[in-house]
């Protein structure tokens, strides 16, 4: 099927099409069952959700090779399950449970995955950018042909880090994609009210980085920028930054009272979910049934419970180990993990 976005024609067949979908469906209801399980104080700390902004995880990240590199924010869930760390391993993570993928010492804003090469989960804003820099430096220096992708959110753009790691990136025509989703705002603050530029294009050819803007909200609008954009890169060109333009639907993080944004505007965004509109216009070409998409929501659905019941039945961590990995006496093969 060709589906004609607002530039360029994108193709997308069944099987695909299922696969964005799907993953997009998993994202979102992982995250329900996160909200679900953090209301009735069973999932503790910070937890913050990209709900409405799944499409950036679903259309770019399967487009890496194995061998790429990620790292991400304390938003990161989506991006950890679509880089293909078991919902098991996050949801375990999520309760601090020792088969977490950081072995419940991380918690929702440090999923982490060092063999699936998923750097984090970071808290801190903009305190990933540097680390991206350096494994991209890492992959240029030893000649391998990886691609590192970096998100951020819009506002990250107004650390210093960006600015370093911008300049650093194109003065060393670095392998690295700036992946800045931009959700318009930064925990409560709009983005015009902090930023007096607010064009991320600017930003980049500030630096000579060749950039581009996208519709979040649209998977394949996302995986066709994307391509473009990890094509350019692994060709040896240097950096790139993609602009993905989205919102998420839920508060910052769970304490959010969001008395900053108008319900309205929310409601706005809301009919421009990328899981709905996505549905709708493969109903709409004859290319899945609802038997289909109702398939891949109880897919999805029976995969997130059995990740709590896992997550639940995984042990805490003996008290006796705590100072373990702290100053690390792991053997080469643990170091791994
Ligand atoms: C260096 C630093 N400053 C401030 C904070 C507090 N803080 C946490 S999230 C956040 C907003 C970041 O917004 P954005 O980069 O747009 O990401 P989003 O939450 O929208 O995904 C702030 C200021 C922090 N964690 N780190
Ligand atoms: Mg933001």
């Amino acid at each position: 099927m060709t589906i004609q976005l607002s530039h360029e024609p994108v193709t997308v067949d069944r099987d695909h099409a299922l696969q964005l979908l799907g993953e997009m469906l998993r994202i979102r209801r992982f995250e329900e069952t996160c909200a679900e399980l953090y209301m009735a104080a069973r999932v503790r700390g910070f937890v913050h959700l990209c709900i409405g902004q799944e499409a950036i995880s679903a259309g770019l990240i399967p487009l890496l090779t194995p061998e790429d590199r990620i790292v991400s924010t304390y938003r990161e869930h989506g991006h950890a399950l679509a880089r293909g760390i078991s919902a098991n391993a996050c949801m375990a993570e999520m309760f601090g449970k020792v088969d977490g993928c950081s072995r419940g010492r991380g918690g929702s804003m440090h999923l982490f995955d060092a063999q699936k090469r998923f750097y984090g989960g970071n808290a801190i804003v903009g305190g990933g950018l540097p680390l991206a820099v350096g494994t991209a430096l890492a992959d240029k220096l030893q000649h391998e042909p990886n691609v590192t992708v970096c998100f951020f959110g819009d506002g990250a753009v107004a650390e210093g880090e960006f600015h370093e790691c911008m300049n650093l990136a194109a003065l060393w025509r670095l392998p690295l994609l700036f992946a800045c989703e931009n959700n318009l705002y930064a925990m409560g603050t709009a983005l015009e009210r902090a930023q007096a530029q607010t064009d991320r294009l600017v930003k980049a050819a500030g630096y000579h980085v060749p950039a581009e803007s996208v519709d979040g909200m649209d998977v394949l609008a996302v995986a066709s920028a994307a391509q473009r954009a990890i094509d350019f890169i692994r060709a040896g060109n240097g950096p790139y930054l993609l602009e993905l333009r989205t919102y998420r639907f839920r508060a910052h993080s769970m304490y959010d009272p969001e008395l900053y944004r108008d319900k309205q505007e929310v409601e706005q965004w809301k009919q421009r979910d990328p899981i709905d509109t996505f549905a709708a216009r493969l109903l709409q070409a004859g290319l899945v049934t609802d038997a289909e998409i109702e398939q891949l929501r109880q897919a999805a659905a029976d995969e997130m419970a059995a990740a709590v019941a896992f997550a639940e039945a995984s042990p805490l961590e003996p008290v006796e180990q705590l100072t373990r990995w702290v100053y690390s006496d792991a053997t080469p093969e643990e170091q791994e993990r």
